[in-house]
Order: C-alpha cells, then structure tokens, then sequence
C-alpha cells in the first residue's frame, strides 16, 4: 500500500524494505517497512559533513536561501496528496488531518520564503559622537530536529524551513515510530535541492536511530541548537545536557491544555470547539483538550450534548472516512486504561474509552474516546496522558475557573468560550492564562503557522513556527562602529 506513495515520491523500496528495524502501521500493526538504522558513530560524520555544509550555506545570500524553501512548498504542493496518506498510513492521523499536516508544512515554507527578505536586525542610537550602533543576525550552525511520532512530517518543515532560511544546516532525529515519512521527506527535500541547483551537500540529513543516537546528538557539542518535541520526560534529559556543554535548546514538551466554558458562551460553537480539539487525531496532539471547567449552571446543559457527539464519532479505518483513528501503539493503549483506571480509583465517573474494533484488528489499538467526570483536579487530571481523555470538571467563579486552569505542571494551550468582553480580556491579561496559547472562543488545538508555538512550565518555554521563532536558528550580534576620529569611552570615562 504504501509502494504507490513512495515511489509518487522519488523512494526507492531499497530504503524501506531493506533494513532490519522493523515499522508497523497503527491502523492493523502490519510491518509496513523495514529501515536501516543509524548507529552512533555515525552522528559524528553527519555532524561533521553538517559543519562543512553549514561553513558553505551561511555565505549564500539569505533570499537566495529562501529560493530553495520556496521551491520545496512547491514539492509538497505537488505530493500533498501522496505525504499525507503516508503520513495516515504510518502514524494512524484520518485523511484530512494527514492533508492538513502537510500543508502546515506549505505554509512554513511560505513564511519563511518571505522571512528571507528580512531577518530584521536594529539600529541603535549610540550615546557616543560618530559613533553608530546596530543589532544584526548571523547564522547559527548545525541545528539538531528531534521529532515525535504525532506529527511526524510539520514539525521538521517547521524547524527545517527556517533553519535554512537562517543559514543553517540541518540533522533531523525523527521518531523511530515514524521513520517511513521521515525518508519521505527526505527525498521530496532531494528533489527541491535538484531543481534549486547549486547548493552545498548535506544540507539536510535523516537521522534515523533509537535513543542512543538521539543522546550523541544531543550531547555534541558542535550541535548549536537542539529542538526537541516530545514528551517531558525526553525534555528533562535532553534540556540539562544541551545546557551543560551551553548550546542551546527548543523544547516542546507536554501539554495539559484547557476550555473554561462561561455562561454566556455559544453552546453550538463550544461543542464544535470540543470535538476537534479533544477528540481529534485521537487525542494525541500536543495541543489536544484534557481538561474541560464548566461553569456549574451551563454542565447539564452542555455535557449531554458531548456525550451524544462522542456516541456518534466515527472510529475506524483513517483512509476510509472515519474521525478517529488508532492510537499509535499497544503502550499508549495501555497507559489510557491505567489513567482511567486511576481516575475510576478517585472517584471520577468514566463514559467511553473502551478498545474496539478488536476482532477486525487484534493487532490495533482503537478506542472510544473517554469523558471522566471528576469532583476536583487532582494528580491524575495533572498529568498528561497522551491519549483521548477529556476531564470535565465545574466551576462557580470566573477566577477559580482561572486558578484550576493554571494549576497544572504544563503550559501549552487553552481557551475560554465566552461573550463576556471582561471574561475574554481576563483570560488574556497578565493574570489570565499562563501558557503559550491562550484562545477565545476556538479550541485548545489547530494552532496556524504564523504564531510562535510553544508554552511554558513543563512544557519547555521553546517557541517555534511563526512570529519571531526565527531567532532561535541565529546567533544576534550587536555591532558599534566609530566613524569619527576620536575614541571616546562609553558612560563617560576617562582612561589616562
Ligand atoms: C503537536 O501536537 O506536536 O496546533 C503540534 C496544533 C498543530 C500543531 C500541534 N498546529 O494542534
């Protein structure tokens, strides 16, 4: 199945069928590939080859650079089609989310297509006579991807993107749960690089391999920035290590994202606001909903209404029409039944969550999305379980609402619906939400490109994509330059 994709893309079968790692899809847990992984002494030729490509690259001028990203939006335009049923096929996304996926990864390109035309740095008044001062932006060295299985493809255009447009080379570390995509667009940045022309070798390089690998990455010192998304437990090794040899870090890390839902909110577009965000991609984005604070008068009026949504969602097959697909393996199942079981334990009240589909695909893990009433949030809700559980939980006052939203160890995203000016310009406000994202009246997921992405706390304080995310890929300088003929000292001082 995956040959017709593959080969649309320039990948011969020699580089999925012929290694000894094997891949399996979610949707049946058939081995749909067989890669050849890196081992560790390999890290240090990447990253030496890196260095030379990097020693190269910077030099060419950044809107040139930006041709070669131009060019590559214009592949994944062209195989949007066929990356996004891979994309299905390897990590279990439905069709539109495998689509929508890719064309994430076109947008970036367009950003930073245009961001190569600026790279804005300052000027700076001097407080020196003929003296002139400027803040300017220079390439940074190799960056370092490290990606994570739920969105295999967007998260290394996000880095890649701007990564080049800075000057910079790139190795990229994907999830070994999800090599195939990872070759994919490797060959479809091959391809980009064939019609650019002239560009130094080893601009781009796959690293696929396990977390030894990923460790001789991190640990290099020649690795100038390492962005790493994953779990929190992959930050909190991965963050003290780059920051011992100080080379920089991205981090996005977990997240335990909210909706405060008011009163005054619509009902019909908070419903719609739920069922993406919390059910979507099954529960399995960083920005997926978890926890749901309803105000204690809209509860009965709005959780009937979830639950029928949820009874009605399609689960199946992710090329065949359906909402939700699998989850992407046997553990992740198993660590969504010990989380209910554990909100059973204190108390909640579980609707769904169940395995089905069973008999069809004994080596699959489908699920009906969960809804856990709870009295109070307690560790269980804290903790991210990376599956779709929404807890729902109420409220009385707007600011208790606010507290409960923030008392968890995450910060990536939340929401309130609302039409109450003052509830909307409070969540927003230096004592509202206290993470990354912070909507009104959209739901926790879905983020576009043009925003930075990321939050704070345990999630990492990285931010990535849009906005000014692309200082992270540069080194900033700040330049003063005497034009005159005397050398007058800073603050005044007088030196003999
Ligand atoms: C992730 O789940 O790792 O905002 C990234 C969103 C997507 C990106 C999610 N644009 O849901």
């Amino acid at each position: 199945m995956i040959k017709q994709y593959m080969s649309a893309m320039g990948v011969d079968e020699s580089q999925y069928q012929a290694g000894d790692f094997a891949v399996h899809s979610p949707i049946d847990g058939e081995v749909i590939g067989k890669v050849a992984l890196h081992q560790v002494n390999d890290v240090d030729t990447q990253i030496q080859d890196a260095k030379k490509a990097f020693k190269e690259w910077r030099t060419v001028p950044a809107p040139k650079r930006g041709e070669l990203v131009r060019i590559l939006g214009e592949v994944l335009r062209e195989h949007k089609e066929d990356l996004g049923a891979l994309v299905s096929l390897e990590a279990g996304k439905i069709k539109e989310e495998g689509l929508g996926e890719v064309q994430e990864m076109i947008d970036i390109c367009d950003f930073a297509v245009g961001l190569s035309r600026q790279l804005y740095g300052l000027t700076i008044a001097s407080e020196r006579p003929g003296h002139h001062m400027r803040e300017t932006w220079q390439p940074l060295g190799v960056i370092a991807v490290i990606s994570a299985f739920n969105f295999p493809v967007a998260v290394w255009s996000w880095n890649t993107a701007l990564a080049l447009v800075c000057g910079n080379p790139v190795i990229w570390k994907p999830s070994e749960k999800t090599p195939l995509t990872a070759i994919a667009c490797q060959a479809l940045f091959e391809k980009a690089l064939a019609k650019f022309g002239d560009a130094p070798a080893n601009l781009s390089q796959l690293l696929l391999g396990e977390a030894d690998v990923g460790n001789a990455l991190v640990e290099h010192k020649d690795v100038a920035l390492v962005s790493a998304t994953g779990s929190t437990r992959m930050g909190r090794i991965v963050g003290p290590k780059v920051a011992e040899r100080f080379g920089k870090s991205l981090l996005e890390l977990g997240g335990n994202n909210a909706m405060i839902l008011t009163p005054s909110a619509d009902l019909d577009l908070a419903l719609r606001g739920i069922l993406f965000s919390a059910v979507g991609t099954a529960g399995q984005r960083c920005t997926t909903l978890r926890r749901l604070f309803v105000h204690e008068s809209v509860k009965d009026d709005i959780l009937p209404r979830v639950k029928a949504a949820y009874s009605t969602v399609s689960i199946g097959h992710p090329l065949e029409g359906n909402l939700v697909g699998p989850l992407i393996d046997e553990d992740s199942f198993n660590n969504m039944q010990d989380a209910l079981s554990k909100a059973r334990a204190a108390g909640g009240t579980v609707t769904g969550g169940e395995r089905v589909l069973q008999d069809k695909y004994p080596n699959a893990y489908y699920v009906t999305p969960a809804i856990v009433e709870m009295d109070a949030q307690n560790d269980v809700v804290r903790h991210e379980t990376f599956a779709p559980i929404l807890y729902v939980m109420t409220y009385t006052e707007f600011d208790e609402a606010l507290e409960l939203q923030n008392d968890v160890p995450q910060g990536l995203s939340s929401c309130v619906f609302t039409n109450d000016l003052r509830e909307a310009e409070l969540f927003l406000s230096a004592r509202g939400s206290d993470c990354g994202i912070a909507n009104v009246n959209i739901g926790t997921s879905g983020a576009e490109i043009g925003g930075a992405f990321g939050g704070e706390k345990e999630t990492g304080g990285g931010r990535e994509s849009g906005s000014d995310a692309w200082k992270n890929y540069m080194r900033r300088q700040t330049n003063t330059v005497n034009y005159s003929t005397e050398l007058p000292l800073a603050q005044g001082i007088n030196f003999g």
